[in-house]
Formats: C-alpha cells, sequence, structure tokens
C-alpha cells in the first residue's frame, strides 16, 4: 500500500476515530484518519466553553479497551473538566503511537463509492484524493455546529462566539456586556461561569430547560481506588443499563409510590446529583403522569433558588423532564439572584434581528459588547452532510436520508458498501454513555473487516430489507416513550426543515445483544462477497 491507498480511511480523531485507528493497526491494517482540527479529542477538541465539562462521571467516561491505560490514568475531579478530558485524549494518542496515521488540518469534503473497483474515493479539502476499500465515520454526534440564520448576522461590530467552536486562548469578558442566546447544556455550564466576569450578562431563553445540580467535587481517592479494583465488574455492570451508565435505575413507577416515598426519592437523587435523577423511577421516560412528579419536584428546587418569583417562573419548563437531555449544573439558577444577570424572555416574540450594537428582541434593543450562540448543533446526521458521500451509482447519502436517516444498526446504510458509521442514528450513541458505546461500535467493525478478510470478502453491504425492519424497530421504540414529546435536537426539531425522526436507539443492552446476534447468524442483514 502507499501513501495513497489504505485498507480504511476514518474521518474524524476523536475517541471514536482515535480507538478504531488503534484496533485496525493492530490487526495489521493499514488505516489513515483524516481530522478538521489541529489535534485530537473531537468534541473536546472543540467545546472549549467556559464551564464545559461532562456530565457522566470521569470513572465512566473513559476507554476500557487497555487495563493498564484505565490503571494509570488518575481523573482528578468526579466529572471531568474539558481541559482533562483532552489532556486524556491526548495521552491515549501518545501512549499508543497513534499521531503517525493522523493527519490534522484536513477537513474530507468527498467520499465516493467506485463501483468498477469496489473502494472508497476521498478527497480532501486541498483537493488532494486518496482511496479506501473502507471508509468508516467517526465525525461524533455533535460536532456540526447550528448558527441560527438570525437577520443581521453579520452586522454585529463586536465579537461572536459559538460555544461549540470555542477561541483556544479563551475569551475574557471581564467588564464586557455579555449576550448569551440558548439554555441548552452547553449554556447551563457556561452562564454561571460568564456571569462572575461580565459587567452584565443577558441570557436569551426560547425555552426552559431542566437542570439538576451536578455536585461535582475532587476525586475521592478511596471511590477511586475500589473502582479501580472493580473495574471489569463495574464495566460489566452498566452495560446492563438502558444507558450503559452506572448510575441505578428504579424498577419501581412513580405512579406506585406514594408522595412522599416520591419526594424522598427525588430529593436524594438531587442531592446525590447528576444525570442519575431520572433512574428515580421506572416510568419517568415513559408515562407522563410519572413524569408530572418530577417536573412538580424540580419547578419547587427552582421556586426554592431563585429569589424572583416571575424569573423564577420563567425559568420553569412544563415540558417532560428527559425529553431534551437532562442538564447537570453547577449553580445555574443561583445565578439569576445576581445583580448582573437578566433573564430575557424569547419565547413569545423571538430574537428579531442582530445590530450593530447588540440585538433586538421583544420590541427592545439590548446593547452587548458580545454575544455568545449557545445554539447547539446540526446533531447525528449534520457532520456526515457535510461531506459529499455517495454511493453505489452516485446516488447522494443526503438525498437517500432526505426523509430522516435510514440505517442499519447505525452502523450501516444499504447502497453504500464498506461504510460504516460509528454511533450513527439508529444507535444508542447519544442516549447512551458515548465511550463504551463507541468502543462497541469500534469493535463491531474491526471484528467484521477481519471476520472478511480471513475469507475472502472484501464487500458488505446492508439489505434494504434488514435496514426498513430496523428503521421501523427503532421508532417503535421511541414511540413507546415520552421522547417524541418535544422539540428535541433527537429528533431534528431544532435546525429548521430537518425532518422530525427519532434518530438515536433507546437501549443499550439489547442493542448489543442484537449486534451479537447478527454476527452468529452469519452477518445477517448484510450482503457479503468477494466482490
Ligand atoms: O445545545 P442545545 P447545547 N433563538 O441544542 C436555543 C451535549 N452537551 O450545545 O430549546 C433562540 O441543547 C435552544 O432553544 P430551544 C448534550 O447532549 C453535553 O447546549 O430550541 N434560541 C436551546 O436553548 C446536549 O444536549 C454537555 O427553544 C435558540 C439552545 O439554543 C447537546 O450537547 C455539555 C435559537 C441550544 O441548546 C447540545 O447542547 C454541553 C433561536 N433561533 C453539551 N436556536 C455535557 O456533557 C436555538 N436556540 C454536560
Amino acid at each position: 500500500m502507499t501513501d495513497r491507498h489504505f485498507d480504511a480511511v476514518i474521518v474524524g480523531a476523536g475517541f471514536a476515530g482515535m480507538y478504531m485507528l488503534h484496533r485496525l493497526r493492530t490487526m495489521g491494517f493499514s488505516a489513515r484518519v483524516f481530522e478538521a482540527g489541529s489535534g485530537v479529542g473531537g468534541t473536546w477538541y472543540w467545546n472549549r466553553y467556559p464551564g464545559a465539562r461532562c456530565d457522566v462521571e470521569s470513572m465512566e467516561y473513559s476507554y476500557q479497551f487497555s487495563d493498564e491505560l484505565e490503571q494509570e490514568w488518575k481523573w482528578s475531579e468526579r466529572y471531568a473538566a474539558q481541559p482533562e478530558i483532552l489532556r486524556y485524549a491526548n495521552h491515549v494518542a501518545e501512549r499508543f503511537d497513534l499521531r503517525r496515521d493522523i493527519q490534522f488540518d484536513t477537513r474530507v469534503k468527498a467520499a465516493v463509492y467506485d463501483d468498477p473497483t469496489g473502494r472508497w474515493l476521498i478527497e480532501l479539502a486541498d483537493g488532494a484524493k486518496v482511496t479506501a476499500a473502507y471508509c468508516i465515520m467517526a465525525t461524533g454526534c455533535l460536532s456540526s455546529t447550528n448558527t441560527p440564520n438570525f437577520k443581521g448576522l453579520d452586522a454585529f461590530k463586536g465579537p461572536c462566539y459559538h460555544t461549540g467552536r470555542w477561541p483556544h486562548e479563551g475569551v475574557d469578558f471581564t467588564g464586557r456586556r455579555v449576550g448569551i442566546i440558548g439554555t441548552g447544556s452547553s449554556a447551563i455550564q457556561s452562564i454561571p461561569i460568564i456571569a462572575q466576569k461580565a459587567k452584565h450578562l443577558f441570557v436569551f431563553q426560547r425555552t426552559p430547560n431542566y437542570a439538576v445540580p451536578a455536585r461535582n467535587a475532587p476525586m475521592d481517592p478511596e471511590f477511586e481506588r475500589r473502582f479501580k479494583a472493580n473495574y471489569a465488574q463495574l464495566r460489566a455492570k452498566a452495560k446492563q443499563a438502558r444507558t450503559g451508565n452506572l448510575y441505578p435505575i428504579s424498577e419501581k413507577p412513580a405512579l406506585e409510590a406514594s408522595e412522599e416515598e416520591r419526594r424522598l426519592e427525588y430529593q436524594a437523587r438531587w442531592d446525590k446529583g447528576g444525570l442519575g435523577f431520572i433512574g428515580s423511577f421506572a416510568d419517568l421516560l415513559f408515562d407522563k403522569a410519572a413524569n408530572d412528579t418530577a417536573t412538580e419536584f424540580i419547578r419547587s428546587k427552582i421556586r426554592e433558588i431563585v429569589h424572583d418569583p416571575e424569573v423564577a417562573k420563567t425559568l420553569s419548563p412544563h415540558s417532560v423532564v428527559g425529553c431534551k437531555r437532562l442538564c447537570i449544573d453547577t449553580g445555574y439558577y443561583e445565578t439569576f439572584n445576581r445583580p448582573n444577570v437578566s433573564l430575557v424572555d424569547v419565547s413569545t416574540s423571538p430574537i428579531e434581528k442582530i445590530t450593530e450594537n447588540g440585538l433586538e428582541a421583544n420590541g427592545k434593543e439590548y446593547e452587548l459588547d458580545a454575544i455568545v450562540f449557545a445554539t447547539g448543533f446540526d446533531a447525528m446526521t449534520g457532520a456526515l452532510f457535510r461531506i459529499d458521500i455517495r454511493g453505489i451509482g452516485g446516488q447522494a447519502l443526503k438525498a437517500k436520508w432526505s426523509a430522516g436517516p435510514r440505517t442499519y444498526l447505525g452502523l450501516a446504510t444499504a447502497g453504500f458498501p464498506n461504510l460504516f458509521t460509528i454511533t450513527g442514528p439508529g444507535s444508542p450513541s447519544v442516549l447512551s454513555n458515548m465511550l463504551p458505546s463507541i468502543e462497541q461500535h469500534v469493535d463491531w467493525i474491526a471484528d467484521c473487516m477481519g471476520h472478511m478478510r480471513n475469507r475472502g470478502l472484501t464487500r458488505i453491504e446492508a439489505t434494504v430489507a434488514a435496514e426498513d425492519a430496523w428503521v421501523a424497530h427503532v421508532n417503535q421504540v421511541a414511540e413507546r416513550t415520552l421522547f417524541p414529546s418535544c422539540n428535541s435536537w433527537y429528533l431534528g426539531a431544532n435546525i429548521p426543515g430537518k425532518p422530525r425522526v427519532f434518530m438515536p436507539y433507546l437501549g443499550f443492552p439489547t442493542y448489543v445483544q442484537k449486534c451479537n446476534e447478527v454476527v452468529r447468524n452469519g452477518y445477517e442483514g448484510f450482503r457479503l462477497s468477494e466482490k
């Protein structure tokens, strides 16, 4: 193989691309990673906004493919902050000597399947071309940023920032009037930090969001010691849970508990902090009446924390908790008690335009020195559609998925042989702990490539029938839940014109079982051939 022809091209050097490269190299495949950024880390390379921190506990948000790596790395806090996770990614890159096969500062422009040769032709932004037997998309679920097309977007004379593309040198907001648009996880983490520096912070909220305290703290050495001593068992236990996380999910329905029992359980989870709040009762994501009991608890907390009753009311959501990803915070609601923070409700009259001096909303101009867009991402499909991906007969992926993504297991799509997506739509991905989900996908793909090589097979393609059945199943599972009830990015509802289709798959253990069964049944649902 020359440096223009590879067994596999991997797009993206986040946690998915890094491990994929490691696995394939260990198996003797030639692989090249192309990464748009100047370093490894993906999400954690780009999202450097103030307060960026993982909402999965650090002991669980890490690779498990290497015992040595697991044992040697030390996390300093219960929830790791972005700089520490990025240090971890860099440590992994060094430890496994990954950088020599990663080409940084290189965006992939197109990936086209060439029928006659059965190879993928990959075109890079600078016009260079390479070919590969397999094309593996490790492009991330939340990597294509969304900046709403506000009128006058270019008119503002001050700096604009997007949380998902934060300047590497950081931003000093001292003494500045700052406007932040959005109240999702990124905003909820950054607002308390920006408020400490800004002269005044205006928070433009379209939809209030539920946040429960993270209760972040320095890592307890005894907890770490016990965790490391039992890593394998704990990882195995987590894999039995719906989300692949260790927080307990109660088997008891909220509606079968007494009011007092519910209050005690919610309070205990609130005090413990973190995403585990949503596991308080078994039916919270399935039964609206059950969910109402949890939302009322959170609203009562907001009323307790926020001094101004009007502000508390505006901050209080009435949607289903967990329908959008639950946010975990450090001092979010408390921040609205500060005299230098104003909440601007733009739910009934949207932001009208960006002006030279700030922005207009509710018929009023807010004068600002800086604007922060915490407006999220074109999730799950956005990063794939930025690449011109074409399968058999030149069919564009974007056209095939125009009514919503269609995959088999979130791993492959019919008409695109030898193309794999790591944590693609139709897989647990964002509804699970991403690291174990990534490893499961990478291992599946690597094992599949090994299987094909051992049998002299060169081409694998999902069948239309298997894909149709899987898409229907993903939808059926979602319909049994409350997820379709709000305008979340899980449904693509945050992007104007994007089809409203629930994209991730709920249920890590059932999913893994299905993937393993497919293999046991000779890659059922895929067509494997020599050419
Ligand atoms: O983005 P979001 P995010 N006018 O889409 C608002 C992960 N993550 O970057 O709800 C006014 O959640 C929008 O309003 P609305 C995590 O999975 C994890 O915060 O559409 N407002 C919303 O408030 C998360 O879910 C971590 O009405 C507009 C906000 O912008 C995901 O990333 C940390 C608007 C966007 O919220 C995305 O989170 C950070 C408009 N035109 C992120 N358009 C952790 O691990 C959009 N908005 C903790």
